[in-house]
């Protein structure tokens, strides 16, 4: 492992969105491992509701570590894989609430539950629950927000000692096995109160330090609702997701990305955004893909190119999303059964085909914007110039340069950089370096930039010391 080691390790998060654990141990090895990802962040593992749907992730049934994507032996193993690659794994952790009201049965581990409140494997009771047992219809009232239930997802009563010892038992749990932190689902349906004790007590019953371990609250802020459920009242117990990110790169890639209003120059710099150092930032997520807000797959070379602009950018903790083709928003991974998601296989051909596989951490222009993130860490964002329209340079001091062309005709042009003269590996459109550029003592260099195409290089990939795990 000399090599991997040797990796300049940062803070990427890859999400492996429905990716059974014996996959995700694989791509530890082979993919996430050597090429600098620092952590990949999985779905649920906790017992839920059967059904071929990727969404039955979210309706826990207990807290057994045995779901559709793997045994606790499973998980155990792709814990120590990962951590063996260097890649942390946190888990998405489903707090908020259990099954749907409309839900009752057996669930993928054998457990019993009903829609009353009765989950006897936990063991939860009716008194568990809030007692508002209507759907959430109005998010400028906390209250329905916080009390009632999210899409007939029975709603916890965190404010209930009992509920707040079952949850942190689990997530000590998840510490113990040796996750390197969580993904908190719904956190704007808890009371930032409960948050705050929730995490607390895992502190004293673990006896870990909070920063010893991730803690990224899923709160979906908008101006037009209640104030007490927006992101900044999280902001004391974790990092916390930044929507307007996927939202604005959506406007920029769609429109111009120099636009004043909605172009890629506004990222972060509001002050109603979460500071950088707590936000959690992505193109899409597995919600978002499936909404209006966010540029997909769907969406070819922009896609590519917004998820280049995060990587090289300085703004918040960036995350791959890496999903599945479909075209039912509803459709479970590749093959899912009821019970059980097969291991994933990653398509070789670039094909786009429904029911296949992403793979997004093996793509090129992925691989080498993941090697530019870990080497221009600690840098600022310098020499920002529109070179056109809808074509930008901009540069992390002396470590790398990002060219972006989001028109629809190639652009020749002289990008000036703060990079030392030398001839960097492209590391967008290459993995194995054949396609340079070369920067001048003056710290220009002269190329053309493709149509819906990018030129990233950085001092961590040059001809001259270059190595597969350079990329
Ligand atoms: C399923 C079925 C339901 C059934 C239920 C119970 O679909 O028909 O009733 O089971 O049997 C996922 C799926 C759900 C699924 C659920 C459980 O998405 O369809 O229900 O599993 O199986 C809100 C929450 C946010 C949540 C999001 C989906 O605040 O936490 O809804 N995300 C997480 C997960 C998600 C999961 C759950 C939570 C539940 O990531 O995958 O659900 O565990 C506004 C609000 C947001 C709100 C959205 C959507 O957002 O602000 O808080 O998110 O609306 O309702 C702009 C605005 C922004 C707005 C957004 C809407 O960006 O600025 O404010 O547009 O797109």
């Amino acid at each position: 492992h000399a090599e991997i080691s040797s990796v300049n390790r940062g803070d990427v998060i890859v999400i492996a969105f429905q990716t059974n654990w014996r996959s995700v141990a694989r791509e530890c090895t082979e993919t996430y491992g050597p090429e600098g990802v620092g952590y990949v962040q999985v779905s649920p593992p906790q017992e839920t509701i059967t059904g071929t749907q990727w969404w039955t992730s979210y309706q826990p049934v207990s807290y057994k570590l045995d779901s559709k994507l793997g045994t606790e032996a499973e998980f155990t193993n792709m814990i120590a894989t990962c951590k063996a690659a260097g890649v942390g794994v946190i888990a998405d952790a489903v707090i908020n609430h259990m099954a749907g009201a409309d839900r009752s049965g057996t669930g993928v581990a054998g457990s019993k539950f009903d829609g009353e409140g009765n989950f006897p494997a936990v063991p939860y009771t009716p008194s568990d629950f809030h007692d508002c047992t209507e759907n959430i219809i109005n998010y400028s009232n906390a209250d329905n927000v916080q009390n009632c239930r999210l899409s007939g997802l029975q709603d916890l009563d965190t404010g209930n000692a009992n509920v707040r010892s079952k949850i942190v038992d689990y997530m000590a749990k998840l510490l113990d096995l040796g996750v390197a932190g969580f993904r908190v689902d719904a956190v704007k349906h808890i009371a930032a109160a409960d948050v705050a004790a929730l995490k607390s007590e895992l502190l004293a019953k673990t006896g870990l330090d909070e920063n010893d371990f991730l803690f990224e609250q899923e709160v979906i802020g908008s101006t037009s609702e209640a104030k007490e459920i927006q992101p900044v009242n999280y902001l004391g117990t974790g990092k916390v997701s930044e929507f307007n990110v996927n939202a604005r790169l959506k406007q920029a890639f769609n429109g111009d990305i120099n636009s004043a209003t909605f172009g890629l120059s506004g990222i972060g710099t509001s002050s109603s955004w979460v500071p950088s150092n707590k936000a959690a930032v992505w193109v899409t997520n597995w919600d978002t893909e499936r909404g209006d807000n966010a540029l997909t797959y769907k969406d070819g070379s922009r896609y590519l190119l917004a998820n280049a602009f995060l990587l090289a950018y300085n703004y918040g903790q960036p995350h791959v999303y890496a999903g599945y083709y479909f075209n039912n928003n509803d459709a479970g991974a590749p093959s899912a059964s009821t019970t059980q998601v097969p291991d994933m296989k990653c398509p070789t051909d670039g094909s786009q085909t429904s029911g296949t596989w992403q793979c997004t951490q093996r793509w090129t222009a992925i691989r080498g914007m993941i090697g530019f993130h870990n080497a221009v860490a600690h840098t600022k964002v310098t020499d920002w110039k529109e070179y056109g329209d809808n074509v930008v340079g901009f540069g992390r001091a002396d470590k790398g340069y990002l060219a972006i062309n989001n028109s629809e005709s190639p652009l020749e042009a002289t990008f000036t950089t703060s990079l030392p003269a030398g001839t960097y590996c492209n590391v967008y459109a290459v993995g194995d370096c054949s396609k340079t550029v070369t920067v001048h003592r003056d710290g220009t260099f002269t190329a053309t930039v493709g149509a819906g195409s990018a030129i990233a290089i950085h001092v961590g990939a040059q001809p001259a010391t270059w190595t597969s795990t350079s990329l």
